[in-house]
């Protein structure tokens, strides 16, 4: 090896054991495939930003890439696993979540991680989520909640908050939202937590927790839609992107704190806000498990 990079080399392995940090162009270099550039997302999207949170919290357990398979449906988000150098399902709309099952149940030894969109998880996908939840697999879903079908040019999806615009609901949306952590809490996944993008480190700690349970983990982001979500909502650039969450999400500690201690006119107001935070964190067999189980159980 030339003494230049070898220096490089040993400079990078000091760095990370002193921050437990990889720069980007190192992360690009060793998870990203060759030649996907440019990418497809729109300025200042967010899915870039998860992009980015998946390969640090994979950097971080040093996740073993030949024993992984990254899965999705159809959407903006859904391209993610294109652009990650290990191998892939890019699946039909709403149904990462079925291949993902038949995936981890032939090979219960993978990784097998899903990225999908609100409109892909709980839209047309809905009735999968429900029960890949209530069977607990061991799979861990990222799903990017831009509060919006952005791929296709900005219809509602099923988590559009009520009063937004979208170019179906273009005098405001009349439905009420689903919350899609909830739905994965009650049907029985057993890792739940959800962020928005404004944060730093927490929602990379959720991937790498979420990675790292066994059963099924549900990690919700909250992204911006520059695009199809901001143009129609007149949110004029990412500052206001921001703000937009301030004003819309709560940490789930505070949340019950005012839930129990706030009076009724000022509860009233805050009920609508969106808990963020981890969830739900406990331990329950998975599917894998309860099946070999019953596997030993009938061998003769
Ligand atoms: C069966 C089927 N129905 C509809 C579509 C059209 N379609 C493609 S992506 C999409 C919505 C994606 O929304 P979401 O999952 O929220 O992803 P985003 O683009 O917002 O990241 C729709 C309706 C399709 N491809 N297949
Ligand atoms: S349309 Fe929205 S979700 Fe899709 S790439 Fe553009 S900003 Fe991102
Ligand atoms: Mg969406």
């Amino acid at each position: 090896m030339a003494e230049e990079q070898k220096f490089e080399t040993e400079e990078k392995v000091e760095r990370k054991q002193k921050t437990g940090m990889i720069n980007a162009k190192e992360l690009e270099e060793k998870y990203l495939r060759k030649g996907m550039m440019p990418h497809i997302f729109c300025t200042g999207c967010g899915i870039g930003t998860v992009l980015g949170l998946t390969l640090r919290a994979m950097e971080e357990i040093d996740m073993d890439l030949d024993n992984t398979v990254f899965l999705s449906g159809i959407g903006c988000s859904s391209r993610l696993p294109g652009y990650i150098d290990v191998d892939s399902l890019h699946t039909t709309h709403g149904r990462a979540l079925a291949f993902a099952t038949g995936v981890k149940i032939t090979n219960p030894d993978l990784n097998v991680v899903i990225f999908t969109g609100d409109g892909d998880c709980i839209g047309i996908g809905g009735n999968h989520f429900i029960h890949a939840a209530r069977r607990n697999i061991d799979i861990t879903v990222i799903a990017v909640n831009n509060y919006i079908y952005g791929m296709t040019g900005g219809q509602v999806a099923p988590t559009t908050p009520e009063g937004d615009y979208a170019t179906t609901a273009p005098h405001g949306n009349v439905e009420p939202p689903f919350d899609m952590s909830e739905m994965a809490m009650s049907a029985g996944a057993t890792y739940v937590a959800r962020w928005d993008l404004t944060k730093p480190v927490q929602p990379m700690k959720s991937i790498k927790e979420g990675l790292e349970n066994k059963g099924m983990s549900f990690i919700e982001l909250l992204s911006p839609c520059t695009t199809a979500y901001a143009r129609q909502n007149k949110v004029g650039d990412i500052q206001e992107f921001w703000e937009w969450y301030d004003d819309r999400t709560m940490l789930a500690e505070e949340y019950e704190f005012e839930e129990e201690f706030s009076p009724m006119e000022e509860w009233e107001e805050i009920k609508e806000k969106m808990k963020i935070g981890v969830l739900k964190h406990e331990e329950k067999k998975s599917l894998g498990e309860r099946m070999q189980e019953k596997i030993e159980e009938v061998k003769i």
